[in-house]
């Protein structure tokens, strides 16, 4: 297989005097559950900090009014949840039909547990939402247990952020393994399905849809903390939803999030720096860029 290495970076379209926030995008993030409503929080700001035109969250009902309390310029949805408070699907499904009908772009996965309900809910954005999807964390561990011919089941573009530990997951291979051979695991994955672009973050994250491939340059060790791969996920919709195409989107939005992070290193150092100030630094890092 011979990728074509992508060096040049797209950037995004300019912003006419007359804009409307009806022309940036709508992204709809379907994220978080007990415990884990930052993971939400992190990935809906990201998007608006990365100039999505509106950014609705959905969550299990009972985190609704803690992702709610983070952010004022998202808007946020409960969700019917099961006993273990994670998304009941055949109960949440009309009010997830009505979102995803509304949006430009869904963003699924951060901090959404696992269970046959996730599973459920994967399902459904893959085979029958028609959006454009950016799946990440838990939305890839329930592919990851069997049902990875899911990602083939589906007309739309996917974006797939897996961190070497998911990616291991997703390919039944270990993270070592993974690591070693970091640009032939991506592209190799990204080939074996139509429209489907891999992203897999660390060091040099790769970005790939098995015809091209760009490994970012930007990023430090400071973001090996919790949260900072929500933010990407967040990063990355807003890019699609401002009208980048998938991989184009996917490049772009790594090397600015890398970029917030490198910003957010020089305030903070790498031994404080935390996911939140990766989404103060996305105003820093968009001026830069451009
Ligand atoms: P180890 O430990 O090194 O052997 P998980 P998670 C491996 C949410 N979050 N290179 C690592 O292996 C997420 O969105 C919520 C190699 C370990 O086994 C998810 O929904 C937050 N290996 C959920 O929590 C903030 C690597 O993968 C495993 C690797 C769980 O996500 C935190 C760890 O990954 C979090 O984002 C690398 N670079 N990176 C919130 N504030 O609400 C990881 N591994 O088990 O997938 O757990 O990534 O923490
Ligand atoms: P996650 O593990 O999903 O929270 O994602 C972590 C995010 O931080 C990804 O975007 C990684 O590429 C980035 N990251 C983590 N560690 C490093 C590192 N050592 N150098 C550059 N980027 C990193
Ligand atoms: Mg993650």
């Amino acid at each position: 297989m011979s990728l074509q290495r992508i060096e040049s970076l797209p950037s995004l379209p300019p912003r006419p005097a007359d804009s409307n926030k009806g022309q940036f995008g709508h992204v709809l993030v379907v994220a978080g559950s007990r415990g884990l409503a930052g993971a939400a929080a992190l990935c809906g700001a990201s998007a608006l900090r990365s100039g999505a035109g509106l950014v609705r969250i959905a969550s299990p009902a009972e985190v609704q009014p803690v992702v709610a309390s983070f952010e004022p310029s998202y808007m946020t949805y409960p969700l019917p949840q099961d006993e273990d408070g994670l998304i009941d699907f055949e109960a949440a499904r009309p009010r997830l039909e009505r979102l995803a009908a509304a949006a430009t772009v869904v963003a699924a996965g951060p901090g959404l547990g696992q269970s046959d309900g996730i599973l459920a809910v994967v399902r459904w954005l893959l085979e029958s939402s028609g959006k454009p999807l950016v799946l990440d964390a838990d939305a890839l561990n329930v592919l990851s247990a069997g049902h990875l011919d899911l990602l083939g089941r589906r007309d739309q573009p996917v974006v797939i952020t897996p961190h070497p530990g998911e990616m291991a997951r997703l390919v039944g291979d270990t993270a070592k393994d993974v690591q070693a051979a970091r640009v032939d695991q991506a592209a190799k994955l990204a080939g074996r399905f139509e429209a489907l672009t891999v992203v897999l973050k660390g060091t040099g994250t790769v970005v790939t849809d098995g015809r091209r491939v760009y490994v970012n340059t930007t990023g430090n060790p400071g973001m090996a903390t919790g949260g900072t791969g929500d933010c990407l996920t967040g990063v990355v919709a807003a890019m699609i939803g401002q009208g980048l195409p998938p991989f184009e989107g996917a490049q772009l939005g790594v090397y600015i999030h890398g970029l917030a992070g490198d910003i957010a290193k020089d305030q903070n150092g790498v031994i404080g720096l935390i996911a939140g100030d990766i989404v103060d630094a996305l105003p820093d890092a968009f001026e830069h860029a451009s």
